[in-house]
């Protein structure tokens, strides 16, 4: 479905997938869980979701003759430390709007993981006094304008890499990916279990797994608490794509599966069951999840499959999308573990 597309290389190649023996056993091993390592897809700055959409992205940034990136997140966003890698390795300039999507209080957090990343690969940063909110954001609008009044030539990437025309594509392309690896391990995934926010990752999915009539198996974890904005935002992307790409049928409101359960108590901060996915994820497999994103999905992927909403023998792939660096910013929560 992609092939009609440019795409810039920026992963290292199909990412991993990886059976979850210990976690699936403690669970009661009757779902078998395996997890798809986007977290290690790529050598740039630890990689993540954002680089597998950006490479659907770079290519009409440079057609464009952009040298700035412009882009927002929160303090600690992923995507924003993952735009200035590549616009480090593009050798374009960088500038990211940091607003407060966060009310942490961590004495650190807005000097270690993500953020210290994006100072050392040389991205300008603007702090921005604004809460969490993933549509279109005046300060990102002002940032592009100040790049263009200082004779420079921004490129414009939304939050999270969503809202753009070819957002989506590079999920479709995880979809195909996966094809690929079931084809040559011989398996079949009954189900995909994704963290959503700004949508263009879940949405990319539900294009590419409709083709083989799994979009509703795509089971999103809201991440957001805001799910009826990252519902809608997911259909539209998903339309989009769909359209874009030829899908050659509609997305529907029913393909679109968010578990909303999750997300609490705010955007960015973790509820105790959060920490005890993040622990017991670690300490059976060694896979650390954050506590902003994955550690949530985690949360919710683990009581699925207590709640048995798998049914037995089902297989079940986890995205990993990344994310971990900012579990640096909670310091303090684990200090003890
Ligand atoms: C993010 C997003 P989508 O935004 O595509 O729905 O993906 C959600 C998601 N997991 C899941 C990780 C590790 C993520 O970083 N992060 C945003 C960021 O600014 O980092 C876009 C919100």
């Amino acid at each position: 479905m992609l092939e009609s597309f440019e795409r810039y290389p920026l992963t290292f190649g199909p990412s991993p997938i990886e059976k979850l023996s210990r976690l699936s056993e403690h669970l009661g091993g009757k779902v078998e869980i395996y997890a798809k390592r986007e977290d290690c897809n790529s050598g740039l700055a630890f990689g993540g979701n954002k680089i597998r959409k950006l490479e659907y992205i770079v290519p009409d940034a440079i057609a464009s003759n952009a040298d700035t990136l412009v882009t927002i997140g929160g303090v600690q966003s992923n995507h924003t430390r993952q735009v200035a890698a590549v616009a480090a390795k593009l050798g374009m300039k960088c500038r990211l709007v940091q607003e407060s999507w966060v009310p942490f209080p961590d004495a650190v957090y807005d000097r270690v993981g993500n953020i210290l990343m994006s100072r050392v690969m040389g991205a300008e940063i603007e702090f921005v006094d604004e809460g969490f909110d993933i549509g279109i954001r005046e300060s990102w609008e002002q940032a592009l304008e100040d790049v263009r009044a200082k004779g420079g030539k921004p490129y414009a990437i939304p939050a999270g890499a969503s809202v753009h025309k070819y957002g989506g594509l590079g999920y479709v392309g995880f979809a195909e990916e996966v094809r690929a690896q079931e084809a040559a391990a011989g398996i079949r995934f009954d189900y995909v279990v994704v963290c959503s926010v700004t949508g263009s990752t879940q949405a990319g999915m539900v294009v590419g797994f409709a083709v083989d009539g799994r979009a509703r198996r795509v089971v999103g974890i809201d991440g957001s608490a805001a799910p009826a904005q990252t519902r809608a935002q997911v259909l539209e992307i998903a339309r989009d794509t769909a359209e874009l790409v030829g899908l050659g049928q509609e997305i529907t409101a029913e393909d679109l599966v968010l578990e909303e359960g999750y997300a609490y108590p705010a955007y960015g901060l973790p509820s105790e069951e959060t920490n005890e996915a993040i622990r017991l994820c670690a300490r059976l497999e060694g896979m650390m999840t954050d506590p902003v994103y994955e550690g949530k999905s985690m949360q919710g992927l683990i009581d699925l499959v207590r709640k048995g909403r798998f049914p037995d023998g089902s297989k079940v792939l986890y995205a990993h999308l990344g994310g971990v660096p900012a579990i640096n910013a909670y310091s303090y929560v684990y200090r003890n573990g």
